[in-house]
């Protein structure tokens, strides 16, 4: 087993690894920008070791310096967790070349999926299905016009190198590919230096699920079912669940085999996930591979009892994969990710202290996050703040156990997504589990402009006849809202009666 784990991450993910090496018996060690001097993640690990300035370029960017760190601390593995240097081929390449353990897959089937259309020839010849369409970069627009006609309108030209939905555009009609070419091109060769772009049949509004798998070194691959991760906005996961709501145990069959076989044939070991798009009709189509753990892995977990980060260390060691192949998932999982963004101002990011926060609990909730009371939330970094985790016999369960453990949820000092989730879990759609990937772009609107609800209209009237009173008391309005004034005159207002009999604090 390894002894000693430098987690080359911040936040939540650091903090997820560092208590994975704690019940694994592994010593764990963090890496930190000045931003992160007083971070949980920091706190928790056995040692801590400052590698530059709050910049990620200047710190958690820094694979040669971090490597150099590993090797003075006498760590044996490097944990990546997401984002940051996850994905990065030559990173897994020169932490094995420093004679490290690298906590993820093979730097060889990091490259062999990281191309779009490279992935996309590897899945044909493996028998996983994609979506119809080409993987030659398109010549002109009139090669675009003959391809779409061979398919049928609507197409999408995607951008070959791409990624998180730049480069690609909707053609519905012949008039529009020439500009909607030059368009897809512009915008690749922007954000990839590569103008290659090619043509798929477009599918419209299907789900995303995607499936996780792990694999050891000896030749075992497991899937561990999928997750449903359709509520996202701009490319951004707001809300996970597993499994999914429209996936039968058939499908979650078929799923399963197609995301093992890709992995198989990339030489894939580690946990990954393997995306599709799942279509109205019930086809399924392989999109890309992720060669790291995800920021939703906990809905997994909580439904197969498997604790993933746990599994990424021990195959890491050596260990044989002892899972038995075919897990079903039990109950229903549901991740909200609370992020420093206000939804209501476009999700404006929202910057300061966190000078109060209150973590909800009781059964069934799970809280993953990298900040606590007294936090600084600044620019630097993502505004992914927390995770927030439930897990209910049901899918209605785990909503209604979502919007409880939200209301419980309390933080102080800066913008929050919680009342957007806490709006999301209380629709009508939601709730039916009718989502698709355009859903929440869709509903967001009436999601935010929501009237207030009957139980928020009379909260708010209490509140105000309270304000009311403590002034007539010459107490002020900041007195009856802030909690401040004796027991007695708390007591004496039959407005405080009034509002704990709905259900309400008086502070
Ligand atoms: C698609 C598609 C519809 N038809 N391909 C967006 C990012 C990239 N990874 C794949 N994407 C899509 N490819 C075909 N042929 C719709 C999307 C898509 C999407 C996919 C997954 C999750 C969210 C999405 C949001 C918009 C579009």
């Amino acid at each position: 087993m390894l002894k000693k784990v430098l987690i080359a991450n911040r936040g939540e993910i650091a903090l997820r690894v560092v208590r994975a090496c704690k019940e694994l018996g592994v010593a764990s060690v963090a890496v930190y920008s000045d931003a992160d001097a007083h971070a949980p993640h920091v706190r928790e690990a056995d040692e801590a070791v400052r590698i530059g300035p709050p910049p990620s370029s200047e710190s958690y960017l820094l694979g040669n310096e971090i490597i150099a760190v590993a090797k003075r601390v006498g760590a044996d593995a490097i944990h990546p967790g997401y984002g940051f240097l996850s994905e990065r081929d030559w990173f897994a390449r020169a932490v094995r070349e420093a004679g490290l353990v690298w906590i993820g897959p093979p730097a060889e089937a990091i490259a062999a999926v990281g191309s779009k259309t490279a992935a996309r020839t590897l899945a044909v010849a493996h028998g996983v299905p994609v979506v119809p369409g080409t993987t030659e970069a398109l010549r002109d627009a009139s090669e675009a016009s003959a391809i779409a006609k061979k398919y049928g309108f609507p197409v999408l030209l995607k951008a070959a190198a791409g990624g998180g939905g730049k480069g690609m555009r909707v053609v519905r009609a012949e008039s529009e590919i020439a500009g909607a070419l030059d368009a897809a091109r512009r915008e690749a060769k922007n954000a990839f230096g590569d103008d290659a772009v090619y043509v798929e049949k477009y599918i419209e509004g299907p789900r995303h699920v995607e499936i996780q798998v792990l694999g050891d070194s000896h030749g075992t691959m497991i899937s561990l079912g999928e997750r449903e991760c359709s509520v996202q906005r701009r490319h951004q996961k707001m809300i996970e669940e597993a499994p999914s709501p429209a996936v039968s145990p058939e499908l979650r069959e078929k799923m399963g085999a197609a995301a093992v076989r890709f992995a198989r044939a990339a030489g894939y070991t580690n946990a990954g996930t393997c995306e599709f798009l799942l279509a109205r009709d019930g086809s399924f189509y392989f999109l890309e591979m992720n060669t790291r753990v995800q920021v939703e892995h906990p809905v997994t977990e909580l439904v197969t009892g498997v604790d993933i980060v746990q599994w990424q260390i021990r195959v890491s060691s050596g260990e044989k994969l002892t899972i038995p192949p075919r897990i079903v998932p039990r109950g229903w999982a549901i991740e909200c990710r609370i992020t420093s963004e206000d939804a209501e101002n476009g999700f404006l990011p929202s910057t300061g202290r966190i000078s109060y926060l209150h973590v909800p609990g009781g059964p069934g909730v799970r809280w993953d996050a990298g900040v606590e009371a007294g936090s600084e939330v600044g620019l630097f970094y993502d505004p992914m703040l927390a995770k927030l985790i439930v897990w209910g016999a049901t899918r209605a369960q785990a909503v209604e156990r979502m919007h409880r453990a939200l209301l419980e949820l309390m933080i102080d000092g800066i913008e929050t997504s919680r009342e957007f989730h806490l709006r999301v879990m209380e629709d009508a759609e939601f709730r039916a589990g009718a989502i698709d990937i355009q859903w929440l772009e869709r509903r967001l609107p009436s999601l935010l402009g929501a009237a207030p609800t009957d139980a928020e209209v009379r909260a708010a009237a209490i509140a105000a006849a309270l304000i009311a009173d403590a002034e007539r008391a010459g107490r002020g309005a900041s007195a009856a809202a802030s909690g401040a004034g004796n027991d007695n005159a708390r007591e004496d207002s039959p407005w405080a009666k009034v509002a704990r009999a709905e259900g309400l604090r008086v502070l």
